[in-house]
C-alpha cells in the first residue's frame, strides 16, 4: 500500500521512534510545531478518524492508553494537547489515522 505512515511503521522509511507495541507506533513529527510533537498511529491502516469502527476501535483505545506514559516520559507535567485532523476541512495531509501529541510550552487557545 502506498501509505507514508505504513512505510514508517514497517521501517522502510526511517523515523525517530518514541514508543512501539503490537498495536501502536509513535515517532517524532518531522516538522515539530511545539517542543514536543509526537505522532501516534495505529499499526493497522485506517485513513482517518472517519474510518474508526467497532472492529478497529481497539487501536484507538490503545493509543489513548499509552498517551499518558509517553507524555510522562517527555516531561509534559503541565499538560499537553492531542489532535487528529480529519479530511479536507480538517487539513489532514497524511491519510493514515494519526494523533498529534503536542506539548512543552503553553499552546495557543484558538483552535480555528
Ligand atoms: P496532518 O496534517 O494532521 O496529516 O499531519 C501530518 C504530519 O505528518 C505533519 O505534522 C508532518 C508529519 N510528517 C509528514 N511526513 C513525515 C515523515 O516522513 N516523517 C515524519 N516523522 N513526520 C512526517
Amino acid at each position: 500500500m502506498d501509505c507514508l505512515f505504513c512505510k514508517i511503521i514497517a521501517g522502510d522509511i526511517p523515523s525517530a521512534k518514541v514508543y512501539e507495541d503490537e498495536l501502536v507506533y509513535a515517532f517524532r513529527d518531522i516538522a515539530p510545531m511545539a517542543p514536543t510533537h509526537i505522532l501516534i498511529v495505529p499499526k493497522a491502516h485506517m485513513a482517518s478518524a472517519d474510518e474508526v469502527t467497532s472492529e478497529n476501535s481497539g487501536y484507538v483505545a490503545r493509543i489513548f492508553e499509552v498517551i499518558p506514559g509517553i507524555a510522562a516520559a517527555e516531561g509534559l507535567t503541565n499538560g499537553y494537547r492531542v489532535i487528529t485532523n480529519c479530511g479536507e476541512d480538517g487539513c489532514q495531509s497524511v491519510k493514515h489515522l494519526h494523533f498529534h501529541l503536542l506539548g512543552g510550552k503553553k499552546l495557543p487557545d484558538q483552535m480555528a
